[in-house]
């Protein structure tokens, strides 16, 4: 079938034209909150998801709204997808009282239960066992819903990824592992780091199937994940997407640690610069007649109000109270006097 037929058959136009504001959010978010972070407007390594919007927003249109996420350490653009609403998320990452979890996750520790965001972590693949467990509860609780893990190509190499796959292929859990793979490890370039042809092989070890998409291509990206929760939901276990995809930025932003400088060959940055996945959907919309070019400058035009809002919106909000400190940590909460009690925090 013709591109842009087949396009019209999957997606109607209002979607497509939510999919794009919510690429175009997710590339201003990171540009903004970028350049607050340069200046010293807030703290805490941050990764930027700038280039891997696709990635994020394909998955996520193939989700519902209680169907739940499990981020990593770059993690912006997934809850952007999965809904989250930008002026609690800079917030957030301002560690203000009003982001998505009072200020005190931050970039690396996303929460937003709101959308169904459990959780992400700053420690590599650390959330991947977690995701496992959040998909246990939700087969046992039999709520029909499906949970997304995200892992970094470096992250993936971890052993208790492989555990993770291991149980959550034994429990046929609703999960589905989104590998971003972007190609680089910090510095270190897949090439040099394993012989693998592809990361994702892995998964038939575990009896796990995978597929490999062109994480630049938001409708691909969009097609995979739909068939991999239909395979969850119908109760056939877990999948694993494997997207190739590229970072935009730096590695992360690190005030006073650097980090910045772009080690990348000149020509391989080229190739995936040219390969811009909210351009190749521009094209991809306006081709098959499903947007014209006034509404995507409206909307791009409406985005970067939106994302300015947010800027001032987490510049005014107040930092927690020191009272805030101890609240929201535990399930069975505990307090202060207790935990001060303790000898490993009187030391
Ligand atoms: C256990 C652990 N080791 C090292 C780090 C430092 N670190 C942060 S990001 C990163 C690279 C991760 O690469 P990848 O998983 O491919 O994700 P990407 O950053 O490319 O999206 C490293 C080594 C960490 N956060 N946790
Ligand atoms: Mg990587």
């Amino acid at each position: 079938m013709e591109r842009a037929t087949m396009l019209r058959s999957e997606l109607d136009a209002e979607v497509c034209l939510q999919m794009y504001r919510k690429m175009v959010t997710i590339r201003h978010f990171e540009e903004v909150s970028g350049g607050a972070y340069r200046r010293g407007e807030f703290w805490g390594p941050t990764h930027s998801s700038a280039g891997e919007e696709a990635v994020d927003v394909g998955v996520c249109t193939a989700l519902e709204p209680s169907d739940k996420i499990v981020g990593y350490h770059r993690s912006h653009g997934l809850f952007i997808a999965k809904g989250s609403e930008i002026k609690a998320l800079m917030a957030e990452l301002f560690g203000k009282i009003t982001g998505a979890s009072k200020g005190k996750g931050g970039s690396m520790h996303l929460a937003d239960r709101a959308v169904g965001g459990v959780c992400s972590g700053g420690v590599l693949a650390s959330s991947v066992p977690v995701a496992v467990g959040v998909a246990l509860a939700l087969k046992k609780e039999r709520k029909n819903q499906v949970c997304v893990v995200g892992v970094g190509d470096g992250s993936f190499e971890e052993g208790h990824v492989g555990e993770s796959m291991n149980l959550a292929s034994l429990w046929k859990v609703p999960l589905i592992f989104l590998l971003y793979n972007n190609k680089y490890f910090q510095l270190i370039s897949a090439r040099s780091r394993s012989s693998a042809t592809l990361l994702s092989d892995r998964a038939i070890g575990y009896n796990i199937p995978r597929t490999v998409v062109d994480g630049q291509d938001v409708v691909e990206v969009y097609r995979a994940t739909k068939e991999a929760v239909d395979r969850a939901r119908c109760g056939e276990g877990p999948s694993l997407i494997e997207a190739m995809t590229y970072r935009y930025q730096a590695q992360a932003a690190r005030a006073g640690l650097g980090g910045e400088e772009d080690f990348r060959p000149q020509d391989e940055r080229e190739y995936w610069f040219n390969r811009d996945p909210i351009k190749l959907f521009r094209a991809c919309l306006l081709a098959a007649k499903m947007a014209n070019p006034e509404e995507l400058e409206a909307v791009e035009h409406e985005v970067k109000a939106a994302v300015q809002e947010a800027l001032h919106y987490a510049r005014k909000s107040p930092y927690p109270d020191v009272g805030e400190m101890f609240t929201d940590m535990y399930s069975q909460p505990v307090h202060p006097a207790w935990y001060l009690s303790q000898e490993v925090v009187r030391k």
